[in-house]
């Protein structure tokens, strides 16, 4: 016997996306309903993310779950950029007036979470079979399976937050959804480790034999990653083995400072760019990793997936309040004009950081050059900082 339920907007994903809008959308009296394939522990147990823009930070406090952030939350105001050895300090107060904060993507799921819990609203985990519906439809619908049961969510909007590899996005029409696309030669392998950070700041860094990153999570625990080989798997990368590479990529002078212990977590991540156009179709509005990929040199998933959650819970609520829907006719435009500016930072800072199997000498030549122009010029250091704080969100 199939089980129906009646909702304002079903959100398809409870990752920072799903969770965010919930939230703004509960807060402004919304009903939504949240359907995630995984349940809560996996979610929030996924290590992501770390930095956080301002604009990101502004958007927890206004949902309200801000109060650990400010409390936890590293605030950094610059980061290093290394060319095998030499340092240049990208410095973000100075260049941009603003910074960025050092707080994991697994705490802003977890504060998300606590919120949702809260408002009392509905969840549903471990679904499948997940079916979006009726897409031009004033009534869409979203039908899903929970424990052998039949379940349909009738609602007035569907949000696609359920990141890359979800159903949303392929609900839009083959001749609708165009598609771009660039996969990256190499992936990265990322370490957590409960020791001190190398550096007070992220240090990016590359290296003859490859990119690394020095990030972290606490004062305690760090974060740290190196590009490998597509081919490789977790399992070709002993802890003895990450380490002795890390230190060489950072260099001598660095790596002095480097303190070692049993890894907490060891994972490779593909890198891609990715961007499908519209981020809306009929009733279904896509956000997130559901509608773009960027790769995590720029430190931008998180943020460009809570920047699209700012603009569509502003036009649901402008749909809601104010009977104007006008922002909910303009969103796939008004966010993919931002993304694709993003995706081009972040294309661009991959491109200059890390060796590429394919490169030729001149293409090499090309890196050292830009990194040394960077070095030698405020305003191409401003360029670095103003899109790495977070661009303007309109
Ligand atoms: P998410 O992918 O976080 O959430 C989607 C949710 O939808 C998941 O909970 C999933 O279970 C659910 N879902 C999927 N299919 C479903 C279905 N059919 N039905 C129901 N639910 C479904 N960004 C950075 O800024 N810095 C980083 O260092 C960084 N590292 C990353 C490393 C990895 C391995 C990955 C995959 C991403 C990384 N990102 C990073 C990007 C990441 O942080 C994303 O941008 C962020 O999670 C986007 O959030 P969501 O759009 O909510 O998508
Ligand atoms: C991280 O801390 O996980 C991190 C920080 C910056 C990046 C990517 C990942 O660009």
């Amino acid at each position: 016997m199939t089980q129906h339920h009646k909702t304002q907007v079903c959100i398809i994903g409870s990752g920072p996306s799903g969770l965010l809008l919930a939230q703004f959308l509960g807060q402004a009296g919304i009903e939504t309903i949240i359907l995630d394939r995984r349940d809560r522990t996996y979610i929030e147990g996924r290590i992501r993310a770390g930095v956080l823009e301002q604009g990101t930070v502004e958007a927890l406090e206004e949902a309200g779950v801000a109060d650990r952030l400010y409390a936890e939350g590293l605030r950094h105001d610059g980061f290093d950029l290394a060319f095998d050895g030499t340092r240049h300090r990208i410095d973000l107060k100075a260049l941009t007036g603003t910074s960025v904060v050092v707080y994991g993507q697994t705490e802003v799921t977890k504060d998300l979470f606590v919120a949702r819990e809260n408002q009392g609203q509905r969840f549903f985990f471990d679904v499948s079979d997940v079916i979006p519906s009726d897409l031009k439809a004033d009534k869409p619908t979203v039908a899903f399976r929970q424990n052998g049961e039949d379940h349909i969510v009738s609602c007035d909007y569907i949000a696609g937050c359920d990141g890359f590899r979800g159903v949303s996005r392929a609900a839009i029409p083959a001749d609708v959804l165009k598609t771009f696309e660039r996969v990256y030669p190499f992936g990265w392998l990322g370490l957590l480790v409960d020791q001190p950070p190398v550096s007070d700041e992220l240090i990016y860094a590359n290296h003859t034999r490859g990119f690394a990153l020095a990030s972290m999570r606490s004062p305690t625990r760090s974060r740290y990653y190196i590009q490998c080989d597509l081919s490789d798997d977790v399992s070709d990368w002993s802890d003895d083995r990450f380490w002795e590479e890390f230190a060489t990529r950072l260099g001598p002078d660095t790596a002095a400072n480097l303190k070692t212990a049993p890894s907490l977590e060891k994972s490779i991540a593909p890198l891609r760019s990715f961007v499908s156009e519209p981020m809306r179709y009929g009733n279904l509005f896509l956000a997130g990793d559901a509608a773009h990929i960027v790769p995590p040199t720029g430190a931008k998933g998180l943020n460009l997936a809570i920047a699209d959650i700012r603009v569509l819970s502003q036009a649901l609520l402008a749909h809601y309040k104010d009977g104007s829907d006008h922002h909910l006719d303009t969103y796939s435009e008004t966010v993919l004009k931002r993304v694709w500016k993003v995706e081009r930072f972040s294309w661009q800072l991959s491109t200059l950081m890390h060796q590429f199997p394919e490169n030729t000498p001149f293409e090499k030549r090309m890196q050292r050059a830009e990194f040394d122009y960077i070095a030698s010029s405020e305003a191409a250091s401003r360029t670095i900082a103003e899109n790495y704080v977070g661009l303007p969100l309109e």
